[in-house]
């Protein structure tokens, strides 16, 4: 029987980076949110000891750049030496964000730290009462970007323990920059009984049985493109008793917030202001008070009576929004932040639901669209037509803002935006 063997799986740590508060907040008294990336790896390690683990996996990333900073690199330092005071290793690869350097880290990493090697396959055994209890294969980036197809040269024949194994991929096979490689390719190599993947920043479980292949994503998101609540895997490996626990350990959550328009009569600001403080507070409501802080997007949707006025002066009227909304929540728990407004909306149109019932032009209108929205080729050409400030290809290492990469949900808000610009339009040139 293989012996029994408990481990976190961590990775993405991108110690040195921090979350990104709209600059209206720089005087805030306290700024704890500066930590937040720092304080879930102190909250994983917190745990490691806690639950007293065999071991820690970190599938790379676990610094933000390849220069590394003295105090992302001192800090990890601690942290690993509170593990190596209870005789808790650490296994783990570079990344492209942190790639190799051969000639070292910047300071002296304690003795239980295991760095896999970027020039062929490391094999780290795990011993426990001097005990064969695990083996640990990985290999770390050479630099930012890796087209090697490492994970094939990870070899072992011995099964009679458990064999895991870090590495930091796109799991794309077209992906020529985060190691080309597919779930096919790991699920046929069937002497490993866990893949602990990292780079991809979103808790996904690619494989639920063995063997397993999980990426634990980003224990803290860092702007609107990590927005669920990051953490780490518990997991314990054991014949016929598997399971992997996801532990949150996020201190700050991004979210979106909707406010559709259309739900009251709005003719002037101060309506508006009046509609968005009371969905606002609602919204609040709901929130998670274990969180330390809401770091939030406020998106404008449905059809709205001063929509010209909104985009005549939409920054100035943003603005003024902001400065009104931001300073109700500053001394609550917990948090909120507001980076932003999105304007969404579109134009009020009169006796809309008689129009498309009853008005054949728009009855064909709307068919089309139905017809348009299904149609994944017309739909293709169309993001294509949207123009170049668009980039239809959602990228995590891009660091364009937001607005700007076309995800399914933006194409979306996009599409339902500018199906009633359409109307507008051909309601007023045909009453002309
Ligand atoms: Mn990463």
């Amino acid at each position: 029987m293989k012996p029994a063997v408990d481990f976190i799986h961590t990775a993405d740590l991108h110690l040195g980076s921090r979350i990104q508060i709209n600059e209206s907040y720089k005087n805030l008294q306290t700024k704890d949110y500066n930590e937040a990336v720092y304080n879930s790896f102190k909250k994983i390690v917190d745990n490691a000891i806690k639950t007293d683990v065999d071991f820690v996996l970190i599938s790379g990333d676990i610094f933000d750049s390849d220069s590394r900073s003295v105090r992302a690199t001192r800090f990890f330092i601690e942290q690993s030496q509170r593990l190596d005071c209870k005789d808790i290793a650490i296994y783990m690869i570079n990344g492209n964000h942190d790639p190799y350097r051969n000639e070292g880290e910047l300071l002296n990493l304690p003795k239980n730290v295991h760095v896999c090697d970027s020039e062929q396959p490391s094999c780290f055994t795990v011993h426990r009462n001097n005990r064969l209890i695990a083996r640990i294969l990985g290999q770390s980036y050479r630099s930012s970007s890796e087209n090697r197809k490492m994970s094939n040269y990870y070899t072992v024949n011995d099964q009679r323990v458990y064999n895991i194994a870090l590495l930091h991929t796109q799991l794309d096979l077209n992906n020529k920059s985060y190691v080309p490689v597919s779930k096919d390719d790991l699920l046929k190599k069937n002497s490993i009984d866990y893949w602990a993947l990292g780079h991809i920043h979103k808790k996904q479980i690619i494989n639920g049985e063995n063997p397993y292949i999980i990426y634990p994503g980003i224990p803290q998101g860092r702007d609107m493109g990590e927005m669920e609540p990051g953490g780490y895997f518990m997991v314990h490996l054991e014949p016929n008793n598997c399971y992997y626990d996801f532990k949150k350990t996020s201190d700050y959550v991004y979210r979106r917030f909707e406010v559709d328009l259309g739900k009251m009569e709005i003719n002037n600001i101060s309506d508006l202001h009046e509609l968005l403080e009371k969905e606002l507070n609602e919204f609040y409501q709901t929130l998670n008070k274990n969180i330390k802080g809401y770091i939030i997007r406020i998106i404008l949707k449905g059809n709205i009576r001063i929509y010209e006025l909104l985009q005549e002066k939409e920054e100035e009227i943003n603005e003024d929004i902001l400065s009104n909304l931001r300073p109700l929540y500053l001394n609550k728990a917990p948090l909120l932040f507001i980076n932003g407004i999105v304007n969404r909306s579109s134009k009020y149109i009169e006796n809309m639901e008689e129009l498309i019932k009853k008005d054949p032009f728009f009855k064909d209108f709307f068919n089309f669209l139905k017809e348009l929205k299904s149609d994944d080729k017309e739909i293709k050409k169309l993001k294509n037509d949207l123009g170049r400030i668009w980039n239809s290809k959602v990228d995590i290492e891009n660091k364009d803002p937001q607005e700007f990469q076309l995800g399914e949900q933006v194409f979306k808000e996009l599409f339902e935006q500018s199906k009633f610009l359409i109307m507008k339009e051909f309601i007023e040139r045909r009453d002309l």
